[in-house]
């Protein structure tokens, strides 16, 4: 009698012990649907440069990226051996004229109603450090379908104080509004008035993933 108690509690646990197994097994597929790059060239590994990071304004530019600035050079470069991950990341060097920007995008098909976060590592030049009015930053926007910006969120900004010895997490969350079609991902310099040239950080591991709650 209670050899059979105990064998049907066995039978019991090892029941239990499987829902948890497959339950577990489920959230880790759900998971792995939530995190999906979004990007293309996410780790800035294509193509690959023969650059050491000494800036060149003839390297090529980053597959699947856009480039704009605010009417300066392109002060940008895909630079190898300073990554965070692989063996490239993207260096952007400042300009000392006021009001400058530069930077990166890539356009993203989304959904309206759906939560996405963008982010990127970012670090510091201890020999080139960023001065004065100049600072690095994402910004979300979002389009509609004729191309139209209908909303733009902004990452905390980073500056002189960016760490040169680590890389530093940054990222935007937010959900894409009625009528959005896609998003463009934007990695952005900019300094105001007076910038210092030369300053220099350096961006990897962008990524772009639609969140679920
Ligand atoms: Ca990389």
């Amino acid at each position: 009698m209670k050899r059979s108690v105990k064998v049907s509690m066995l039978t019991i646990s090892a029941l239990t012990g499987l829902f948890v197994f497959t339950g577990l097994s489920g959230v880790k597929v759900l998971s792995k649907v939530a995190s999906e790059e979004l990007l293309t060239n996410s780790s800035f590994e294509d193509p690959a440069v023969a650059d050491v990071g000494i800036l060149n304004r003839a390297s090529p530019r980053p597959t699947g990226w856009q480039m704009f600035t605010s009417g300066t050079a392109e002060l940008m470069t895909l630079a190898a051996g300073l990554s965070h991950s692989g063996n490239q990341a993207i260096k952007f060097v400042s300009h000392g004229v006021p009001d400058f920007y530069q930077g990166f995008y890539q356009a993203v098909p989304v959904n309206p109603g759906e939560t996405y976060q963008f982010s990127v590592y970012a670090k510091g030049d201890a020999a080139h450090p960023l001065k004065n009015t100049v600072t690095g930053q994402l910004s979300i926007e979002w389009h509609d379908a004729g191309d139209n910006e209908i909303g733009r969120l902004w990452s905390p900004a980073w500056d002189a104080t960016l760490p040169a010895t680590q890389w530093t997490k940054f990222e935007v969350v937010g959900a894409a509004p009625p009528a959005c079609a896609k998003a463009h991902c934007v990695i952005v310099e900019k300094g105001q008035a007076p910038p210092v040239a030369g300053g220099v950080f350096l961006v990897d591991d962008a990524s772009f993933v639609k969140v679920t709650e």
